[in-house]
């Protein structure tokens, strides 16, 4: 596992040329380099260090100790993030070369007019780099290297810009005079954590109005395939398309194919074979004659294959065919049962909203129940103290049921909550009579993330025994694409969860959905309890649940595995854990 001092040390040195190019202030820039050699050369592993220990490395003050903590902890800087988005469009394509930094990227766009990763491509085997000032050939290689690392992750995306984007090209095409119907397909349908290209489907009276207004959309950059049937178009936000135009009787049918996966189609192919049938994007067919029996909807496609309709996200060949079979499809968890959200910050620590935007912004949503989770004091920003803790605590109390209409009181209810730090040997911030105060406690990684797989593993599993620590945040710390997820035995820790009535957090953010598809179905087989939690620094943030909700339905969770979609006074008693008295 690469050194987090690596990780930080290329971050900074990114940011120091991103001041730069965006012609920020030169001397800014050089304390950002300066900084940058100084983690990477440092011989402590930054990711043990706490504010103090970060700002004993040379060139390294407060605010870069602060970003670095930032960074462990999310896995991205919103400083750093601001800066990317300045850049020019065809700056930012090549600097997803993990090889080559903004600052030879923009000289290859400026100097060569280099906006894509294949005109890079083209370019290097043309020679055409070799006269660039600063562009040896170990430079050479290094792109060439850089080019292959990308190709080789795919190039994916998060779900988060994936639904954006496709969001916005299902809006304009449904525009289009004519359209009957406009969706997306594909992984994203399914809600794959990362997706690789789109697939959108339409149906219409004029297919050649709407390949016609797909190419002309703004954020189109090249059109790769223009057909009568399918058009391919490269985007300017990092995303390829396809579209497919067709006929509104095949609908079902197309739709069924093109959502995919691969591997639930073959299954479903040789279903249809042996009810004697032929299934393609065009429709089910009967063999010997040729002639169509449905395909409009995709319930008809099932049904005829003797299946119930199979809810996307289940399409992934995991049991799903043999269950529908059965009859024994989950009752999968939907948005709508969520009544509440768990895991939520304000200002008091690292969020941006004050706790009465967070409230009515949550209210808005229609939540029964709402709990703030501040930062407990052992993370950097041990701006959090006992006085202030419970400040907040009379803030919550005052505002419970204030908002919205749908507790009790004529409002929503708040829970007070904090989310805990797991210390290296699996301790947390603050002794029992403190946490007695809480309504509920997350607890979370936030640190020292390479120990060994026992320490790590044992670590968890302490968070788990405390009858304070109600569920585990991002359990595996996991950011999708840039850092790994611990190294423990997780069968051993969802063992744990179920054993002590801890939950496991399905942190919807798209940069983490921690715990992952497949962790969470190894978990549900041990009898574990979940919360999906939008883990929300800002008001925006809260809708992210979306995403989390698609996870946990990967997962085959129905409501009943997810503590927060059961009514408050059910909830409460899971909460109470194991805690002296038990259950009231
Ligand atoms: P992605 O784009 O890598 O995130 O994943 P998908 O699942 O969107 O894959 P994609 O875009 O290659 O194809 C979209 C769907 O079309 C796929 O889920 C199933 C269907 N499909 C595409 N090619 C084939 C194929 O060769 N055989 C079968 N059975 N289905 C295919
Ligand atoms: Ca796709
Ligand atoms: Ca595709
Ligand atoms: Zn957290």
């Amino acid at each position: 596992m690469a050194r987090s001092n690596d990780e930080v040390a290329a971050l900074f040195q990114e940011y120091a040329d991103l001041i730069s190019i965006t012609g920020g202030d030169a001397y800014r820039a050089r304390v950002y380099e300066k900084a940058a050699r100084s983690v990477g050369g440092y011989h402590a592993d930054v990711s043990t260090l706490g504010l103090k220990g970060l700002q004993e490395i040379p060139n390294v003050g407060r605010s870069i100790a602060e970003k670095i903590l930032e960074y462990l902890r999310d896995g991205r800087v919103s400083a750093v993030e601001e800066l990317r988005a300045k850049i020019p469009a065809g700056v930012r394509r090549l600097t997803a070369i993990p090889t080559l930094g903004p600052k030879k990227a923009s000289v290859l766009y400026e100097e060569l007019g280099i906006a894509s990763v294949e005109e890079l491509a083209d370019a290097l085997h043309a020679e055409r780099l070799r006269d660039l000032k600063g562009f040896g050939p170990k430079t050479e290689q290094n792109i060439l290297h850089g080019i292959e690392l990308l190709k080789s992750s795919g190039g994916r995306v998060l779900l988060d810009a994936a639904t954006d984007l496709a969001e916005d090209v299902v809006a304009a095409l449904s525009q289009v005079a004519g359209c009957r119907r406009c969706t997306y397909a594909g992984s994203l349908r399914r809600l794959r954590e990362t997706v690789g290209d789109l697939d959108i489907l339409a149906a219409g009276a004029h297919p050649a109005a709407l390949m016609r207004a797909f190419t002309e959309l703004p954020y189109v950059s090249e059109i790769v395939v223009r057909g009568e049937k399918k058009t391919s178009v490269r985007t300017t936000r990092g995303l390829s398309v396809d579209l497919r135009v067709v006929p509104l009787d095949s609908w079902g049918a197309a739709l069924q194919y093109f959502t995919g996966s691969k591997a639930h189609n073959i299954r479903t192919r040789e279903r249809a074979v042996h009810h004697k049938l032929k299934l393609s994007e065009y429709g089910l067919f009967a063999t010997e004659t040729g002639e169509k029996i449905v395909s409009e909807t995709e319930e008809e496609v099932y049904a005829r294959l003797g299946l119930p309709w199979i809810p996307p996200t289940l399409r992934e060949d995991r049991g799903e065919i043999e269950a529908g079979l059965r009859g024994a499809l989950p009752d999968l968890v939907q948005e709508s049962d969520i009544r509440g959200d768990l895991h939520t910050h304000t200002d008091l620590t690292d969020g941006l909203a004050p706790l009465e935007e967070m409230v009515a912004a949550a209210a808005g949503r229609g939540y029964a129940y709402y709990a703030v989770t501040d930062h407990g004091p052992n993370l950097y920003m041990q701006r959090m103290t006992d006085e202030r803790m419970l400040a907040q605590r009379t803030a919550v109390r005052h505002l419970d049921g204030a908002h919205g209409k749908a507790g009790r009181r004529g409002g929503m209810r708040l829970l007070h909550g904090v989310e805990l730090n797991i210390g290296p040997d699996g301790e947390v911030d603050w002794p029992a009579e403190f946490l007695a105060g809480f309504d509920l406690c997350v607890a979370s990684v936030h640190s020292h993330f390479n120990q060994g797989r026992e320490t790590l593993t044992r670590r968890l599993v302490r968070a788990c025994e405390n009858p304070y620590v109600n569920i585990i945040g991002h359990p595996t710390t996991r950011i999708i694409g840039k850092r790994p997820g611990l190294d423990a035995d997780l069968d051993a820790v969802f063992a744990a969860c179920a054993r002590t009535g801890t939950a496991l957090e399905i942190n919807a953010h798209p940069d983490r959905l921690d715990l992952r598809d497949e962790d969470i179905l190894r978990a549900r087989r041990h009898g574990v309890r979940f919360a999906v939690d939008s883990d929300a620094h800002a008001t925006l943030h809260l809708a992210n649940l979306r995403y989390g909700v698609g996870t946990a339905q990967r997962g085959w969770l129905t409501k009943d595995d997810v503590i927060n979609t059961w009514p408050l006074a059910r909830l409460r008693r899971f909460l109470r854990k194991g805690r002296e008295g038990g259950p009231r």
